[in-house]
């Protein structure tokens, strides 16, 4: 199906300070923004099914270029139609390019000018990745929002090394335009340039002017302090376009949610929710519960008296943490099930904050009730 670029919308309705709540509009549904994009590499999000997906509130799920490259192959996913219907979620998915991926799970990785060369972690054959690859991977996994190959830097890595990377980054960019062939998907560019305000602000004047559906916050989250990643998003998120979506890629935790709504930003991703529900952590208001630990394997309460998840709504902390000790596959299940509504819920309580003009006031009580005893 081809479709001219109007598919997509990002309508803003209401602002506070940087913070802002919009309606991004795709080609599988509208979502509302600020949201939280649960990941879902290999094309489900582990151990949570599509229904359960919908019934907390998902909006849009992140899929992976590399994973699903190596395995099955892009050629399967297309042949269900791409990812709705080769994973029976109907709505709107984002795919990340892979050049992220191959860094950080890749052997004997080398990136070249042409693009980059890694030994599959399934097989050990060897596979070149290039923008024009990625595109066209991408199109056949057929998500609504694509990203830009890229580069992201290690951390710390040298400023020149930076530079030249997000050169290259650009360079990239301009080959994935020419490369892709649908018009109903919407690319977005990805920012780079480290915690450096002079290389993001050369990677945002290079990377502006190809006036992309929208525009990721990549090279963040990689192992700098939160005092060296947040003044990096405050200055590349100012200097975005106001009406299209704003993407700081891999960061979610829940203080980091509400610091970069502050900041101006409408999308995010992270395994954090799922992954730390599979070590046995539950999110809440109060701070992440440790369900491995002693204290709530007397307590009679759920998890969250606020949540309205199927785990909180039919089970005691008293069961969850016996299932957590009995390694029964409930126990990770529940607990990432937990955690992602928690994370839809929170950023549902930041949209309509903001809607009302009360986000500041709302996220300074959040952040008094999840530090009581500061940081
Ligand atoms: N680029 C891409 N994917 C990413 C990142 C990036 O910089 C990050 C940075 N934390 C997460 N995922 N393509
Ligand atoms: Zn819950």
């Amino acid at each position: 199906m081809r479709q001219d670029r109007p598919v997509f919308e990002f309508e803003l309705h209401a602002r506070e300070g940087r913070a802002r709540t919009a309606s991004f509009t795709t080609p599988h549904g509208t979502v509302q923004t600020p949201m939280f994009m649960p990941v879902g590499t290999q094309g489900s999000v582990k151990g949570i099914s599509p229904q359960e997906l919908k019934d907390i509130g998902s909006q849009m799920i992140l899929g992976n270029t590399y994973h699903l490259m190596l395995r099955p192959g892009p050629e399967l996913v297309a042949a269900h139609g791409g990812l709705p219907g080769f994973t029976a979620y109907p709505g709107p998915f984002l795919t990340d390019s892979g050049g992220f991926q191959v860094m950080s799970l890749g052997h004997m990785r080398k990136i070249t000018e042409e693009g980059v060369t890694f030994k599959s972690h399934l097989d050990g054959s060897k596979v070149l990745l290039t923008p024009e690859r990625s595109m066209a991977v991408q199109e056949a996994l057929g998500a609504d929002v694509i990203m830009a190959f890229d580069e992201c830097p290690p951390f710390p890595a040298e400023p020149e090394y930076i530079r030249r990377s997000l050169e290259r980054t650009v360079r990239w960019l301009e080959r994935c335009e020419a490369a892709r062939t649908r018009r109903d998907q919407a690319l977005f560019a990805i920012v780079q340039g480290g915690i450096h305000p002079e290389l993001r602000e050369l990677s945002l004047e290079k990377t502006l002017p190809f006036g992309t559906l929208g525009f990721a916050i990549g090279g963040l989250a990689v192992g700098e302090s939160k005092e060296e990643m947040f003044p990096a998003v405050a200055f590349t998120a100012e200097r975005l376009p106001e009406h299209k979506p704003r993407y700081l890629m891999g960061v979610g935790h829940p203080e980091d949610l509400i610091a970069g709504i502050a900041l101006g930003v409408d999308m995010f991703d992270c395994v954090y929710p799922t992954r730390t529900g599979r070590f046995g952590y539950a999110l809440t208001d109060r701070g992440r519960l440790n369900m491995n630990s002693s204290a709530p394997r007397q307590q009679l309460e759920p998890i969250d008296p606020d949540c309205d998840c199927y785990a909180c709504r039919h089970y005691t902390r008293a069961y969850l943490a016996h299932l957590v000790r009995a390694e029964e596959m409930l126990a990770p299940r529940m607990l990432s099930l937990h955690n992602l509504r928690y994370l839809h819920r929170l950023v549902e309580r930041a949209r309509l904050a903001i809607a009302r003009g009360e986000f500041s006031a709302w996220a300074l009580t959040w952040a008094e009730q999840y530090f009581p005893k500061g940081i």
